[in-house]
């Protein structure tokens, strides 16, 4: 029958409009791809612009006081190092738009402010604009000399010159013009502007050859394997100018070091191009990247309009998003938030290069005999590891000064506050982590990609190995983006509020979101039966239920004081090691990993997938309490196999006992939920004033050894109790009120923790201590500590019982 058959027309309109919707898709999706091509992505320096493109141009900022000759060495600013600095940081940023960056370089006597505003448009990605502005300090001398270098370099087919009929006379009083031109960029040119500032008059003879007021450019051509090591490269070319100098005038008639620390003037053409300025007092001047492409270049008043609309575009989002509750309304917390998660976003970077990995796959490796990590250490010494690559990363990262580079589990947690504000950015960080994951399902723990990344890592860390896990942290954000698909499809209204306030194609747009998650499904299930397979427990000797199902895991390699892979890296495990022994921890990331599964799953309508899911999910569950519940301890434990081939629970309390808990496997209706919240809200156990412990205070090893997870407050398994309480809290049960009142008390805790320290220090940190809730170790830790910006925006369940203290 004609009916049951679409006529013609209708599968042509039907095509017409599938490629109708691909077309829409592909344009957002360039559209949203191009106003994330530039960006601060070279975190690891105070101040870096480059493409995501592997190789092309970059720019970057140096400074120092130039006051007296000794402190030029020490004082030269270009990567970011913990303790020289009172603070930096982005006060405010949106990878789309830009925003404003603030330093204190006491040291140096001067603040320093970056501000950096996209202009898209063209076909190229559009063009940018960085304003320096320098501004002595109040206790520095107001005719301050500074001197500052920024610089570009060139890499991959291109060039890059100093425009000017006569090169040499370029720079006098005028702005700097480079041309240049790459594959991806097309025709571009940058202008560094005069700008305004006043500039040393020195008096030397010297100042005829190098006159200050005008700007000095040195250009070079380099192997580009030399060119992210600008300040050593600086440092050589200025000894051999001073050397010329010294040899021309005298040892007993030096040029004041204003003068003699500059960059002989030579602007041509090369692959890295410095450009010199040195001041007196206040400075300002602007670099101006306009695309050829573009309807036009861009000019500094551009710049000053659109960095007020930036500012004032990212203060309206940011209060429609993450307004902090009660009781943390007042003005400073808005500001405290805007910082740190300002300070996430804008330490995102790219990288590129290659990475060592060991591939022996030496059956040691495999540690299933007595006695494995002894055999296993033997192996890693054998040093068969090779570099492989080069591959890629857009991601963001824990630290700028310390760790500039991708952790696999500490990214699920960064992106929990990122996709609240950017869907699309958030999937593409995720897609770009998925991309490295090599044919097994393994993606590396530790991302360091090139030269520049292992120059920050001793060579015995450098090392990855394939069968070394990482908790899957991503799948909680995969979870986060189906709530917010579930959100909006169960309530029209929160549609349109979903997608005006996140950049978001992928909600506004089903079909995108579709086309996501079955581009990257093959990859997640690859993942997913890597982490099974190669963390697979060894269950025969537990004379339970649970063996049918063999669902017990336990982390790959360990040593006797540590499991890195877990994360959790100094934590007290079974001793001796055994390959028997079973870790509740990873049970728990692999329950919440299956249940993320099974979601995509069903979203795809990939039924069969999902029932297999469910039905790995259910006996999950199921051993966590036959595997891991200690009626002794009246705690979640880990497992292993004694002497007498006897199996027993290893309990030292702390994060590891309430795993099952803060990975969502124990529901309001639990038997042993009570238990949980007891032992969470127990001040000789695991609470403490400043937030949860991550070890007992009772435990035995409580601040012993290294104690780096034997007691000291983490922010991202506090950021995971307090929205597990806030979700049982939420719901019927008869733990309801327990839980409401931890959630308020926690809540308040955490965020005054973080709050104190980074007024006090300027800086978020690593840990904070449980005795004075003072922040340590790690400073600038803007990753997982930002999550305290989620949890300002939490509700206030309590109507006011706590309040702000402070
Ligand atoms: C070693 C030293 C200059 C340790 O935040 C990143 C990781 C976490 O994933 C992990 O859970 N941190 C936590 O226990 C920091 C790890 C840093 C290793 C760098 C090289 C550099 O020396």
């Amino acid at each position: 029958m004609a009916s049951q058959r679409p006529s013609l027309g209708l599968v042509a309109l039907l095509l017409s409009f599938v490629a109708l919707v691909n077309a829409q898709v592909a344009e957002i999706e360039k559209a949203s791809n191009e106003s994330l091509l530039w960006g601060p992505y070279r975190p690891n320096l105070y101040f870096g612009v480059r493409p995501r493109i592997a190789k092309s141009l970059m720019g970057g900022l140096l400074w120092t006081r130039v006051e007296d000759y000794q402190s030029v060495q020490n004082n030269f600013r270009h990567t970011c190092e913990q303790h020289e600095l009172d603070g930096y940081g982005w006060d405010e940023y949106d990878v789309r738009t830009g925003g404003r960056q603030t330093i204190h370089d006491p040291a140096n006597g001067i603040d320093i402010t970056t501000e950096f505003i996209k202009f898209p448009g063209g076909q190229h990605g559009g063009s940018w604009g960085a304003r320096i502005k320098g501004a002595p300090r109040e206790d520095a001398s107001p005719d301050l000399r500074t001197s500052v270098v920024w610089y570009h370099t060139l890499e991959g087919l291109g060039s890059l010159e100093v425009d000017g009929e006569d090169a040499a006379e370029t720079g006098a009083e005028a702005d700097v013009v480079l041309k240049g031109q790459s594959l991806e960029l097309g025709d571009f040119e940058v202008r560094i502007t005069e700008g305004s500032g006043d500039h040393p008059r020195t008096g030397h003879a010297s100042y005829d050859d190098k006159p200050l007021d005008r700007t000095l450019i040195h250009s070079m051509q380099l192997p580009e394997d030399a060119l992210w090591q600008v300040k050593p490269l600086l440092f050589s070319h200025l000894k051999g100018e001073i050397d010329q100098i010294i040899a021309k005038y005298g040892e007993d008639n030096p040029p004041p070091p204003a003068q003699i620390y500059t960059v002989k003037h030579a602007p041509g053409r090369g692959n890295l191009h410095m450009i010199q300025k040195v001041f007196e007092g206040p400075f300002e001047f602007d670099v101006l990247f306009s695309s050829a492409s573009a309807p036009k270049k861009i000019t500094s008043d551009e710049l000053t309009h659109q960095i007020k609309s930036v500012t004032s575009g990212f203060a309206a989002r940011f209060t429609d998003i993450f307004k902090p509750q009660a009781p943390f309304v007042k003005e400073r917390y808005d500001e405290f938030s805007k910082s740190l998660f300002s300070n996430l976003i804008g330490g995102i970077g790219y990288f590129f290069g290659d990475s060592r990995v060991d591939r022996s796959y030496d059956p040691a490796y495999e540690e299933d005999n007595e006695g494995f990590w002894e055999d296993a250490a033997e192996a890693r010494g054998k040093n068969t590891a090779e570099l492989e690559g080069p591959s890629e990363l857009f991601t963001s990262i824990p630290s700028r000064p310390f760790f500039p580079r991708g952790f696999l589990w500490d990214e699920g947690f960064h992106l929990l506050p990122v996709i609240d504000w950017d869907v699309d950015l958030t999937l593409d960080i995720i897609k770009s982590w998925f991309k490295l994951m090599d044919e097994d399902g393994w993606i590396g723990r530790e991302q360091i990609l090139g030269a520049e990344a292992r120059s920050k890592v001793p060579l015995e860390f450098q090392v990855q190995y394939p069968h070394y896990a990482n908790p899957p942290t991503l799948f909680m954000v995969l979870t986060s983006f189906l709530d917010k698909l579930d959100a909006k499809s169960s309530d029209s209204s929160s549609q349109k509020v979903l997608t005006e306030k996140s950049y978001s194609m992928q909600l506004a747009n089903q079909e995108a979101a579709l086309q996501y998650l079955r581009t990257i499904y093959p990859l997640l299930k690859r993942h997913y039966f890597w982490f099974r397979k190669t963390q697979a427990g060894d269950i025969k000797s537990y004379d339970r239920e649970a063996f049918s199902t063999k669902e017990g895991y336990r982390w790959r390699g360990r040593t006797p004081q540590h499991i890195l892979t877990s994360g959790l890296d100094d934590y007290p495990r079974a001793q001796p090691p055994h390959p028997g022994e079973l870790h509740v921890d990873l049970l728990s990331w692999i329950g919440m990993m299956t249940k993320s599964m099974k979601r995509i799953a069903t979203y795809l309508e990939e039924s069969d997938d999902a029932a297999e899911f469910a039905k790995y999910e259910e006996a999950i569950v199921r051993n966590i309490d036959d595997l891991h519940w200690s009626d002794k301890h009246k705690t979640y434990c880990d497992a292993t196999i004694d002497d007498y081939e006897e199996n027993l629970h290893v309990c030292h309390k702390g994060y590891i006992s309430l795993f099952p808990f803060l990975t969502g496997l124990v529901g309001p209706d639990s038997r042993r939920l009570g238990a949980v919240l007891d032992l969470i809200g127990d001040e000789n156990e695991i609470w403490s004033e400043y937030g949860l412990r991550s070890l007992s205070k009772s435990d035995e090893f409580y601040h012993t050894g290294e104690d780096y997870w034997r007691g000291p407050i983490w922010m991202n398994m506090n950021y995971l109790a307090v929205s597990q309480l806030l979700n049982i809290a939420q719901q019927k049960g008869p733990q309801q009120k327990h839980a409401t009142k931890l959630y308020t008390d926690l809540r308040k805790n955490l965020v005054n923790t973080v709050y104190e320290s980074w007024k006090e220090t300027g800086f978020a940190w690593e840990q904070y201590n449980p005795e004075t809730g003072k922040g340590q170790r790690t400073q600038h830790f803007t990753g997982w500590t930002s999550l305290v910006v989620k949890i300002m925006s939490m509700p206030d369940l309590e109507g006011g019982r706590v309040r702000d203290e402070l």
